[in-house]
């Protein structure tokens, strides 16, 4: 592929009120690449319909969202930022790849099984073929770089798979694109059951630190955060919630588990649940106040979706043209 630049893409679901999981495994890491590589950062509006929504908040999430890409660092204009649904070659480019996504390979997907047991009432087609509208998300910007969590890697694999099979059939077409998987925070989880990860549309709000809660909140949570009964403050597999607070509270404070350890030796759980709260909230403070001044200004975030869903366009039909021509559809 010939680019004067490598490209990342990644996205997030306005399907809920963000979480120290989005920002920690995504979205924190997102502004690293606006400087040396194209960028494409999306608000994935169409994979959320996959599960039911409320139209009004459905609305006022994709706002947030994009509010909260601008909060967390990622300026306009050196970044493209759009909603999914306003550039219609997604719709276009997944229904094309369904075509060449295997029914066995979608139905190993681990997501599909667990949303499947979570929404029982509304297996709908979208949730299953979401991997294939992640794969055309990816794939129709040449993407090279995807930041996700770990949660997101086999759609990314699969992603991968479909770019090789098409490439294979018809010639070089799709860049094969690689993940970007932060390795000290790909999976933050819940604080109720700390073997599950943090998800938004967890319906325990104990369970789930939202970006935007207050500190209040965010030391009410903490305070509550399932941990064990030896109360000693050291990372282990067999201590799921004490190590998933020394994660959160390492990727807040930069500092080891090492000195994690040493700082809290002989101090019971409340003084670090405390201290782990105390620098998350710290941590949030300024996306809040940058969120607050930007949410109030929806004239400005409408120009931003607008701009970046035409830049977006551009990019996205170049491909669609190319794939259509291959597959042999008459322009
Ligand atoms: N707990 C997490 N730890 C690390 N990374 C996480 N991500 C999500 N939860 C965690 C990453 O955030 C990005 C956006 O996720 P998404 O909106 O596409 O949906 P998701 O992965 O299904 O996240 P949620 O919060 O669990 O949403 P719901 O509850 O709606 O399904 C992705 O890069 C994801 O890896």
């Amino acid at each position: 592929m010939n680019k004067d630049r490598k490209t990342v893409f990644s996205g997030v679901q306005p399907s809920g009120n963000l979480t120290i999981g989005n920002y920690l495994g995504a979205i924190k890491n997102f502004s690293r690449f606006s400087e040396e590589y194209k960028t494409f950062y999306c608000v994935v509006d169409m994979h959320a319909i996959t599960v039911r929504q409320v139209p009004a908040e459905l609305r006022r999430r994709t706002y947030e969202t994009l509010a909260l890409y601008m909060a967390c660092g990622l300026d306009e204009k050196k970044n493209t930022l759009f909603v999914q649904s306003h550039v219609p070659e997604h719709a276009e480019l997944g229904w094309v790849l369904n075509c060449y996504t295997m029914f066995g390979e979608l139905s190993r997907m681990t997501q599909f099984k667990d949303k499947s047991a979570k929404h029982a009432q509304n297996i709908n087609a979208g949730l299953f073929t979401y991997p294939t509208l992640m794969a055309a998300d990816i794939l129709l910007y040449q993407t090279d770089l995807v930041p996700v969590g770990i949660d997101q890697k086999q759609h990314l694999e699969l992603a991968r798979d479909i770019a090789m099979r098409f490439n294979q059939v018809y010639s070089e077409t799709f860049t094969v694109p690689e993940g970007y998987i932060p390795t000290d925070t790909m999976k933050i989880m819940s604080l109720a059951e700390p073997t599950a990860k943090m998800s938004k549309s967890d319906t325990n709000q104990n369970a789930v630190v939202y970006i935007l809660d207050s500190k209040d909140d965010i030391m009410r949570k903490f305070k509550k955060a399932v941990t064990d009964s030896d109360a000693e403050v050291r990372y282990s597999e067999d201590k799921p919630g004490v190590s998933n607070l020394m994660t959160i509270y390492r990727a807040f404070t930069n500092k080891t588990f090492d000195e994690i350890e040493r700082e809290f030796s002989g101090k019971g759980y409340g003084d670090f649940k405390a201290a782990v709260g105390e620098a998350c909230a710290d941590g949030l403070a300024p996306v809040r106040d940058e969120f607050a001044r930007l949410i109030a200004d929806k004239a400005h975030l409408e120009s931003v979706m607008k701009a970046g869903a035409d830049e977006a366009h551009y990019y996205a039909m170049k491909t669609m043209s190319k794939v259509k021509r291959k597959i042999g559809f008459v322009n």
